[in-house]
């Protein structure tokens, strides 16, 4: 049995070792440009191009077309895609998922809406990679994964909604507080797969503390915890010495965000994903 797993690029991961995978990009648009969220793409360019631009910028999902073409010609397939409630992927994935299993007699295709971005759907694939490492079956890896997702969670760190707000992605009125100077807005994705902004911080340390406290809430107690930034790895690793002095046997690692996170999380984002001490 041959396995895949298949992300969007909300994933902010271009590789997955010891596995057969494949990451979907999104695309981040301007009047004058379109950016692949792909490897090679240049962040600390696209962030100072997309600031200096007075088009309009928005973002588009991979359609089902692109989805079926990463599903290769696995016999299994398992993926994940960022928050249906905000973006096309999933619905695109799913019309994918029914066409691939009509062309490809006996495949089987699992599609899990991670209703979050980012971390948590590396979470969730590292559940699968799991699943896929100990020769699971598809039911088994499946049935574990949607188990493990009830107890994995996002928290957000933003210094700006601006262009959540301008793409309709959040309330305008939460992105105005955003705006002030060195207020940092620290929410959740929620069970719907929203955003839910939680706390108005002043400062950076102030939102690193908050984060960890509403870790502490949900649950946490020293499991995986995985820090996406978007050009802030001094934030990342403040905040990941700050879990690991409460909890030293945590499993913290930090990476970069790639194209889609950094356009929505803007300069100086931070995503958190993490598990709670149930998964
Ligand atoms: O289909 C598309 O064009 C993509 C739209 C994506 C919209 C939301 C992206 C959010 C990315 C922001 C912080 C955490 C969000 C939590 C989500 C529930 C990152």
């Amino acid at each position: 049995m041959k396995y895949k797993i298949v992300s969007d690029s909300s994933s902010n991961l271009f590789a997955l070792e010891q596995v057969e995978y494949a990451n979907v990009p999104l695309k981040i648009i301007t009047d004058e440009k379109e950016y692949v969220d792909e490897p090679g793409l240049d962040i600390p360019q696209m962030i100072e191009e997309l600031k200096r631009t007075k088009s309009k910028s928005g973002t588009s999902c991979p359609n089902a077309h692109e989805w079926k073409e990463a599903f290769g010609d696995a016999d299994a397939v398992f993926a994940t895609t960022i928050t249906g409630t905000l973006s096309g992927s999933y619905a695109a994935a799913m019309q994918a998922r029914e066409e691939y299993i009509e062309e490809h007699e006996g495949a089987k295709v699992c599609i899990i809406d991670s209703k979050s971005a980012g971390p948590e759907l590396q979470l969730l694939m590292e559940k699968m990679r799991e699943g896929i490492l100990r020769e699971e079956s598809f039911e088994q890896i499946e049935d574990a994964v949607r188990e493990y997702h009830k107890h994995t969670h996002l928290l957000f760190a933003l210094q700006s909604l601006t262009n959540l707000s301008r793409n309709g992605r959040v309330n305008p009125a939460v992105a105005a507080a955003a705006g002030i100077l060195g207020i940092c807005i620290v929410g959740k994705a929620s069970a719907e797969g929203t955003l839910e902004p939680m706390h108005k911080c002043r400062g950076e340390r102030k939102a690193l503390d908050t984060i960890v406290k509403e870790m502490k809430k949900e649950g946490y107690a020293g499991g995986k915890v995985r820090i996406a930034h978007c050009l802030n790895v001094k934030a990342a690793e403040t905040l990941k010495e700050k879990i690991l002095q409460d909890f030293p046997n945590g499993n913290v690692e930090i990476l970069d965000c790639t194209g889609l996170c950094s356009f929505y999380a803007e300069k100086d984002g931070l995503m958190i994903g993490y598990e709670d001490a149930n998964a």
